[in-house]
């Protein structure tokens, strides 16, 4: 079983879905708090389980261009090129408006991702553990 309350396991990883709206900042720390990151799909199954998880929410996960435009990078430094995976929903990322945007969401529709504002506020999933191999 998981270690910390209200997580659940998947193929070895604990997820726990976050309604609680809060910035791509403040979302990370709470993650930390449970001694985990912001929840990475890394492919379909993850990716369908974590929108399942959130009821189909919007929601954010550990995914950022913050460090550098355009390149996209899971929270433990992966680039979506060596996890050979990516789910943006079409037209996405578009960095849209003036601020742009630099971390990624689970949407709603076609369990895609979205980049949006950090500083905008939404639940988000956190996950413990690392998947062997894909770390
Ligand atoms: O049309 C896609 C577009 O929709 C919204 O902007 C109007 C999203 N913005 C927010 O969720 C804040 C964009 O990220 C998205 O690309
Ligand atoms: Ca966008």
């Amino acid at each position: 079983g998981c270690s910390e309350a209200d997580y659940v396991s998947f193929n070895g990883i604990c997820y726990k879905d976050f309604a609680e709206e809060k910035t791509y900042e403040e979302a990370r720390q709470t993650c930390a708090r449970d001694g985990g990151l912001l929840a990475m799909p890394k492919d379909d199954a993850i990716n369908t389980f974590i929108h399942d998880l959130s009821g189909g929410a919007i929601r954010w996960i550990g995914l950022n261009d913050i460090n550098n435009e355009g390149q996209f990078v899971f929270e433990d430094g992966q680039t979506l090129e060596e996890a050979s995976y990516s789910n943006w929903k079409r037209g996405e990322p578009n960095d849209l408006g003036r601020r742009g945007e630099d971390c990624a969401q689970i949407y709603t529709s076609e369990h895609a991702w979205n980049d949006a504002p950090c500083d905008r506020t939404w639940g988000f999933i956190c996950q413990l553990g690392t998947e062997v191999g894909r770390a």
